[in-house]
């Protein structure tokens, strides 16, 4: 497979069209297809060929990748599509659960195609640059046959042959984002109620993120793994000394306290366990399962 092989981008939203543009830029003879017409019409400027339907799109190229809003969409799309797709590598980047990445694996199994799922991890614009990461799972050997040209969409990770995989590690990446970002929104209100300036406050955090969080990440995961808590952030016992402070000042200033709540109670049941010289990843223990 030669980097410009001739590639079909299903969807044309914001990340299909993103997709799109950039296997042009790289040389990739590029088919388009769009459910609402119109949407094609800058990327055909640039050279892409616009197709009247799913199916006429999907016989131009043996990659086919497609990447719309949402699994309903997906749906939508290779009912169109049907048997054209038999004999093609089928790359789905729309984002989902695991389950439905595995039923759309199945589909194209039954329909004759490969399947590669993926996740992306990128604004559309960081599409093809070394900010976008994308997890990929499914067929090992249409991964391997089509990696130059998928790489061309940013770092690419292959996680294995169950299709769910990509999903897996999509799924987990967004959820570590959004419960991080859920709470430092809510602390963002205890630092404008104190007058602090919540901007240059997010600029100092976002320094001490970046030395402090890569290798204390780094710690919990491999804690976690091996079931051994060292005192990361110290021990336990020192730790929880704070919290009823750090509660009530949170309170005070009718800032939610939900899950500083729940690290409290999760800390007292860790020490009353005669746990109270491990550090915060041994919080671990006491989630279950
Ligand atoms: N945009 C982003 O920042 C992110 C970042 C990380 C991952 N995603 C995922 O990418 C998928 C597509 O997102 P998008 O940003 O391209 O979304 P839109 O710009 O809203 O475009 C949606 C496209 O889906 C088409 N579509 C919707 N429903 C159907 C349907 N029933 N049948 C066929 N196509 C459908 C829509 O077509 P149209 O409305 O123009 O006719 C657009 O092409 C998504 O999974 C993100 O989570 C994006």
């Amino acid at each position: 497979m030669t980097t410009t092989a001739p590639v079909t981008v299903l969807g044309l939203g914001q990340m299909g069209s993103a997709i799109a543009e950039t296997f042009l830029k790289r040389g990739h003879p590029t088919t388009v297809w769009n459910r609402t017409a119109g949407k094609g019409a800058s990327l055909a400027e640039a050279g892409a060929s616009v197709s009247d339907t799913a199916a006429e799109a999907v016989a131009a190229s043996p990659l086919v990748v497609v990447c719309v809003l949402d699994y309903e969409a997906v749906d939508e799309v290779l009912a169109g599509v049907g048997d054209a797709i038999a004999g093609k590598v089928l790359v789905n980047l729309t984002s989902g659960s695991p389950g439905r990445a595995r039923a759309t694996g199945r589909w194209a199994d039954e329909h004759g195609a490969a399947y590669i799922d993926g996740g992306i991890m990128a604004d559309p614009p960081d599409l093809g640059t070394s900010n976008a990461f994308i997890s990929f799972s499914g067929s090992r050997e249409a991964f391997e046959d089509h990696e130059p040209t998928l790489r061309e969409l940013g770092n690419s990770t292959f996680y294995g042959t169950d299709a769910g995989l990509a999903s897996v590690e999509f799924m987990a990446q967004v959820a570590t984002g959004y419960e991080l970002l859920i709470g430092f929104l809510h602390t963002l209100r205890l630092v404008r109620a104190e007058g602090v300036d919540p901007a240059e406050f997010a600029e100092r955090v976002a320094e001490s993120m970046a030395v402090g969080y890569p290798p204390l990440l780094t710690v919990i995961g491999k804690a976690v793994r091996d079931g051994e808590f060292p005192p990361d952030l110290g021990p336990l016992s020192v730790q929880a000394a704070l919290m009823d402070d750090l509660i009530d000042h949170r309170r005070s200033l009718g800032v939610d306290v939900t899950r500083m709540r729940e690290v409290k109670r999760l800390m007292d049941e860790r020490i009353a366990a005669g746990h109270g010289d491990e550090g915060f990843s041994s919080l671990f223990a006491q989630l279950g399962g």
